[in-house]
Formats: C-alpha cells, sequence, structure tokens
C-alpha cells in the first residue's frame, strides 16, 4: 500500500512483510507449534461484541490512564519486543521516541539491541518500563538492572513465560540466527557473534521460582511487574510476592502453544485481582476496539508488541508512532460512539460473546 493509503495496523504489516528480510519477517510475526495460540490471540477478539449505550456526552473523551506511576494518553502501551534493529537501524530507541511522542510508555526489552542508558538518552522523558529475563549468569541481570534503575526506568517486568524458548518451527525450518548485537546477550556469551533464538534463551534462568520473586522484589526499588501468567492462581501468588502489576500474556503465541487467548484468560484473573493491582492484557490486539474488549474483560491496559514494530520497519521512528497514534485514534473514536468518556467508563455490560451462527 502506498503511504497515503496506511490506515490501520493490518495495512503497515503488509508494508513491513515487504521491507524486512524473511528470516527476520518469520521471527517477528512467528509462534510456537502449530502457531494456534498465535492465531487464537487475534481470532478470540472477534468472538466479543461491543454493546454501546446512547445520549452520553461524549464532547470531550479522555483515553489516558495512570499505570504505575505515570500518565499514559492511552490504556496501550509498546510490549517488550527484542532484537528491534532487525527491522530498522535505529531500533529500540526510535521506539522509545515513538512512544513518547504518543504520550505511552515503551518497555525495553533484556535482548535489545540498545542499552537501556542508551534508550533514556534518546527518550529522557519518556515513560520506560525494563523487561527483564533472569539470566543464570546473575552479573548480567544485575548490571541491567542497576543501569535500568539509574537510567530513570519507572517499573520492571519480569517475563515469567520463557524459562525455555517456545518451538518456533519458522525458526527451525530457516536455521535462523540473529546477526545483530544485542549487548546483554554479548555480555552473557562473551561475545557479539550470530546467536540463535534457543542459544538466547538458554541464557534465561530456568530455575527461576515465586521465592527468587520474592527477593527479587524485595531488592528493587522500582514497582515489579509479573508478565506472562494466564493462571489466577499465579496472580494471587504475584500480589502474595509483592508484583505492583500482571500481565495476562501468552507471549504473543510464541512460547507454550495451544494455551488459550489471552483475552480468554483475562476474566479469571482479572476476578482474582480484584483491584488490588493493575492487570493488563497483551496478544493479538490490533484495533481500538479490541483495547475496550480488553478493559470490559478486566483489564486497566494492554499492551501491544508487533503493531508498532511492523511501524518501525516501515518508517522507523516515524512509523512506529504513526502506528500508536492511529490505535490511540480508534481507542478514542471506540469510546466515544460506545458512549464512555473515559477507560474506567468501560464495563462489563459493554460486551456481550457473539452468538455463533
Ligand atoms: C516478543 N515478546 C517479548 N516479551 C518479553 O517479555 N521479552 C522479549 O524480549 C520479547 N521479545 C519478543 C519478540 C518478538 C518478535 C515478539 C513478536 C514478541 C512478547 C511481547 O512482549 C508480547 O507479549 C507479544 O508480542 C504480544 O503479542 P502481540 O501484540 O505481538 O500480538
Ligand atoms: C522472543 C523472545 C526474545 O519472543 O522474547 O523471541
Amino acid at each position: 500500500v502506498s503511504d497515503r493509503q496506511r490506515v490501520n495496523v493490518a495495512d503497515f504489516e503488509a508494508a513491513a512483510a515487504e521491507r524486512i528480510e524473511a528470516g527476520a519477517l518469520d521471527y517477528f510475526a512467528g509462534g510456537a507449534g502449530d502457531e494456534r495460540t498465535l492465531k487464537r490471540n487475534v481470532e478470540a477478539y472477534a468472538e466479543w461484541e461491543l454493546v454501546p449505550r446512547v445520549l452520553v456526552d461524549v464532547s470531550a473523551v479522555d483515553a489516558s490512564v495512570e499505570l504505575f506511576g505515570s500518565e499514559l494518553s492511552m490504556p496501550l502501551a509498546q510490549a517488550p519486543v527484542a532484537f528491534q534493529r532487525l527491522v530498522h537501524a535505529d531500533g529500540e530507541e526510535a521506539m522509545a521516541r515513538a512512544a513518547d511522542a504518543a504520550g505511552t510508555a515503551m518497555c525495553l526489552s533484556t535482548i535489545a539491541t540498545a542499552t537501556p542508558a542508551s534508550v533514556a538518552a534518546a527518550a529522557p522523558d519518556a515513560t520506560k518500563w525494563f523487561q527483564l529475563y533472569v539470566f543464570s549468569d546473575r552479573a548480567v541481570t544485575e548490571a541491567l538492572l542497576a543501569e535500568a534503575v539509574e537510567s530513570g526506568y519507572d517499573a520492571i517486568f519480569l517475563t515469567v513465560d520463557a524459562p525455555f524458548a517456545g518451538r518456533r518451527e519458522r525458526d527451525l525450518r530457516a536455521d535462523f540466527e540473529v546477526d545483530v548485537d544485542a549487548p546483554s546477550v554479548t555480555a552473557a556469551i562473551g561475545s557479539d557473534r550470530p546467536v540463535s533464538i534457543k542459544e538466547v534463551f538458554g541464557l534465561v534462568d530456568a530455575s527461576l521460582d515465586w521465592d527468587d520473586l520474592a527477593s527479587l522484589a524485595a531488592g528493587c526499588e522500582l514497582p515489579i511487574v509479573i508478565k506472562g501468567l494466564m493462571h489466577p492462581a499465579d496472580a494471587e501468588l504475584a500480589i502474595q510476592a509483592g508484583a505492583a502489576g500482571v500481565v495476562v500474556s501468552n507471549h504473543g503465541g510464541r512460547q507454550l502453544d495451544g494455551v488459550p487467548a489471552t483475552i480468554d484468560a483475562l476474566p479469571m484473573v482479572a476476578e482474582a485481582v480484584d483491584g488490588r493491582v493493575p492487570v493488563l492484557v497483551d496478544g493479538g490486539v490490533r484495533r481500538g476496539t479490541d483495547v475496550l474488549v480488553a478493559l470490559a474483560l478486566g483489564a486497566d491496559a494492554v499492551l501491544a508488541g508487533r503493531p508498532a514494530v511492523w511501524g518501525l520497519a516501515v518508517n522507523g521512528e516515524e512509523g512506529a508512532c504513526e502506528v500508536l497514534e492511529i490505535l490511540k485514534a480508534e481507542i478514542r473514536l471506540a469510546l466515544a460512539l460506545l458512549g464512555c468518556r473515559t477507560p474506567a467508563d468501560v464495563t462489563r455490560a459493554h460486551v456481550q460473546r457473539a452468538r455463533r451462527s
């Protein structure tokens, strides 16, 4: 599609597919196993219908939310996505600037092609969260955490659904290796040589358990959000261990294939959390209306991963920002047409299960 016609996430996805090298495209677009969960994350949103209310004064919609001490322009933030220089030379620094320009937060991956300090320097005023994989090499992990804290990050997102890499068969077929430098990986293996995804995940400590979380939370001055749980009992354990929030996530269908769509796991987790901490959800969010369905089913906000990455691939910082601004415009319009002035006005009564024909 030409520049003029890119009006939604799908247009940017199609344009990105024309620009990203085949191996990298499979890495970003792909999921685990038969990619059932990858598809379910997106399809499950279509099983919900929005039920609008009318004659509500929506002349002044305010889509902003407050999360982990920061005000965001909308209940959508950028999910941590690794290796962003695989899609654009400006990488995570451009993504942080794009999120800042759209007034929302960017979560920086541990496996970024940039350091926490470099991203903070590129976007000093941005709301930045740091996503942590705990490496077996704790020296690398502790150095990353210290750098994120010193660089002014506002929260730590601890990813707990990836003790090992999911079976990414597109990458296996292509024998895919990452040939851009990820500083944390270089520090852990002592070389900036190309690495396979399996080798990267081999750095993660698969023995991590809830006791480790409690000690991490105790030793970290930033709020710790648990990203990658799907079960209400784990949300309870997270809160007991001191988590400041949870992200209902299946890693965009890239880890255990066959788990539910995140939008289907969300209600039970939200019920268990019962408003004690913010509940986020990610996976398959492609429309502003998806965000409102998530809010109606108990989320305080969502993360989106691939969408702004497609924008980054198409046109760097500007493209990523354009995707986030499109999603913001869709959210604002959907709020107004649903009869809601703010995200907090969206209730369970604003959605219903689509009746299967
Ligand atoms: C991810 N995700 C991810 N999550 C994380 O905690 N650390 C990471 O380094 C990465 N890396 C990563 C790379 C790629 C290419 C993708 C697509 C995803 C998962 C991400 O944070 C998020 O959970 C999903 O991307 C959400 O699904 P959507 O929005 O991409 O459908
Ligand atoms: C992935 C890792 C890096 O999903 O989180 O590829």
